[in-house]
């Protein structure tokens, strides 16, 4: 049994975010995602996410690769998480390099290589130079 968790907003959700869960599942036996709160995404990027948090929660628990999902109050609850679940690894993508190296006392940590050329910000630009 290896718990694997991983978070992230998942905003506008598209191929890198199902690329990184799939990876991050394919590592252990289960998956527990922690989808970053509305007021946690504004605190970071001075803007809220497209899709509501409930929205994205209910997108990230509705994939068959994805067992248990919570919504991410704080990036520094890091470790509280990782205890709360149990979580054996915690994986993140390339992005997050080094950010939480702090909880390796606690458990295994991973950064797998982001898919390329695409994100949420480049997908909401290309929106918003079509109109
Ligand atoms: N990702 C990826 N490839 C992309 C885009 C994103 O592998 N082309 C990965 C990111 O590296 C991250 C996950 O998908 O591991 C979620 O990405 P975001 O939704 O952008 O999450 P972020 O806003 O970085 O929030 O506690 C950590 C934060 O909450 C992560």
């Amino acid at each position: 049994m290896k718990r694997v968790i991983t978070f992230g907003t998942f905003d506008v959700f598209h191929i890198g975010h199902v690329n990184i869960l799939k990876r991050a599942r394919s590592l252990g036996t289960e998956l527990i995602v922690g989808v970053s709160s509305d007021a946690l995404n504004y605190s970071k990027k001075e803007r809220y996410p497209i899709y509501c948090q409930e929205d994205r929660v209910e997108i990230i628990s509705s994939l068959k690769f994805v067992d248990h999902v919570f919504i991410e109050e704080s990036l520094e609850l890091k470790l509280d998480y990782i205890k709360k679940y149990n979580a054996d690894l915690l994986v993140m993508g390339n992005d997050w390099e080094g950010r939480f190296d702090w909880v390796k006392n606690e458990c295994e940590v991973l950064y797998l290589p982001r898919t390329p050329s695409i994100s949420t910000t480049e997908i909401i630009e290309i929106v918003r130079r079509a109109q």
